[in-house]
């Protein structure tokens, strides 16, 4: 009989890239992602409230550079501060991503973050309260860039 081995459940925790976005915080919406995010389950392994730079939102967005949006994306992430967070449980990536909804506010789901608590304003960035990572490798980066050493 072959072995099947299955992970030890440490290994299979994942951990995800989270920022509450300027509009997030001072509409002091902060505190409402974050019980969502534990109401749900996952773990926070790391909360920070910090001011975003030029050169971290350039790693940050490099796949959005060129693209319209892109200056007045890093100019909204660099209106106010940002809280930054890492979660972890089984699955956070695309638990969170859940939990965030459609990139645009008008058209996410209620019951998600954006859906719920977020709408267009007219603006040519969308201010959609949060950022979440896409996927596995996105996450190690993300992360790497967020909060270097943990
Ligand atoms: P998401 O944040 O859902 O991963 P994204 O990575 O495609 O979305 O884009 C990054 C951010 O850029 C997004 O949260 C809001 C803004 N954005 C994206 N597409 C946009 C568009 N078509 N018009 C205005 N802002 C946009
Ligand atoms: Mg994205």
């Amino acid at each position: 009989m072959t072995d099947v081995v299955a992970p030890a459940l440490e290994e299979t925790i994942e951990r995800t890239l989270i920022v509450v976005k300027p509009d997030g915080v001072r509409r002091g919406l902060s505190g409402e992602i974050l019980r969502r995010v534990e109401a749900k389950g996952y773990t926070l392994a790391a909360v920070r409230l910090m001011d975003a730079t030029p050169e971290l939102l350039a790693a940050h967005y490099a796949e959005h550079e060129g693209k319209p949006f892109y200056d007045p994306l890093v100019d909204f992430m660099l209106s106010g501060p940002v809280l930054g967070v890492v979660a972890e449980g089984q699955g956070v990536i695309e638990g969170f991503r859940s939990l965030a909804g459609a990139t645009n506010p008008t058209s996410a789901a209620p019951g998600t973050i954006r859906g719920d608590l977020g709408r267009d304003w007219g603006l040519r960035v969308q201010q959609n309260l949060v950022h979440g990572s896409d996927s596995p490798e996105s996450a190690a980066r993300e992360i790497a860039l967020w909060f270097p050493g943990l």
